[in-house]
């Protein structure tokens, strides 16, 4: 029997700034920690972070860094600071300081009552990103996390997303992408996914040419924005990204 075509069946979530804030207070200060266990002198501002994140990945980050300030040893010595950053980053999730986006959860909840699967296309790395999510949405069943340990190339290159839709078991006509970043939707642009984008702190006023919509936040809205479809208003629902991508699928 063949299914109805390019019904959404499963929708694939980015983690950092998507599922939750935790560049500016988390992994910015997590590398500033391992910069000091290291006795670097090296101390990123928030601008200064916001900047770096052109770069994915946080040891190609580091490396890049080091590399510019004349560490012949770069890549060798961002392994071991970033080691020592994903020891800090991890202590805090286990805290449960991080939280999520509002409206996130109920949003993965609604979904996994449609029947429609989630899943997780991350360039963070696998030690915490798996105890993030059971941490934060343990009761949600993702279907495939592929993290930046499991690729051969971060995003913007697709390979993330290709994998996370191969795992799945769709095709990409069958998927949807939710994104923060310029980076992040490049990525999924290419993986021939289209993409809502809900931009987080550091990307609030970055071009996104190719989003299938943009928004500021998965809560309803309570100003009038003509640019935003009327069933996106009331929030982003698991009915409203049916919506979207039936309309994406059609352009
Ligand atoms: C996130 C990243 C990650 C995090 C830090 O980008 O690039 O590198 O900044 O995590 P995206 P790690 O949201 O597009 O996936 O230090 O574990 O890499
Ligand atoms: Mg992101």
């Amino acid at each position: 029997m063949t299914r109805p075509s390019h019904q959404l069946r499963a929708v694939v979530f980015d983690v950092d700034g998507t599922l939750a804030e935790t560049e500016r207070d988390g992994h910015r200060r997590a590398f500033n920690l391992a910069f000091r266990d290291h006795g670097l002198p090296y101390e990123w501002g928030v601008t200064e972070y916001g900047r770096l994140l052109a770069i994915t990945g946080g040891r190609r980050r580091l490396e890049a860094y080091l590399a510019g300030r004349g560490h012949a040893d770069a890549a060798t010595l961002a392994r071991s600071v970033h080691a020592t950053k994903t020891t800090h980053f991890l202590s805090w999730v286990h805290t449960g300081i991080l939280i999520a986006r509002p409206g996130v959860h109920e949003l993965l909840r609604e979904l996994r009552d449609r029947e429609v699967a989630v899943a997780v296309a991350t360039t963070g790395s696998r030690a915490w990103v798996t105890v993030l999510l059971d941490r934060l949405f343990r009761d949600i069943p993702f279907a495939a996390v592929v993290t930046g340990d499991d690729v051969t190339r971060l995003k913007p290159h697709p390979e993330a997303y290709g994998q996370a839709v191969a795992a799945l078991g769709v095709v990409s006509e069958e998927a949807l992408a939710v994104e923060d970043s310029p980076p992040g939707l490049q990525a999924a642009d290419r993986a021939q996914l289209p993409c809502l984008v809900v931009t987080s702190a550091y990307h609030r006023g970055a071009q996104f040419p190719g989003a299938a919509a943009v928004l500021p936040s998965y809560l309803a809205m309570d100003l009038f924005d003509a640019t935003v479809p009327t069933y996106l208003r009331g929030g982003v629902t698991a009915e409203a990204l049916r919506r979207l991508h039936a309309v994406a699928r059609s352009r």
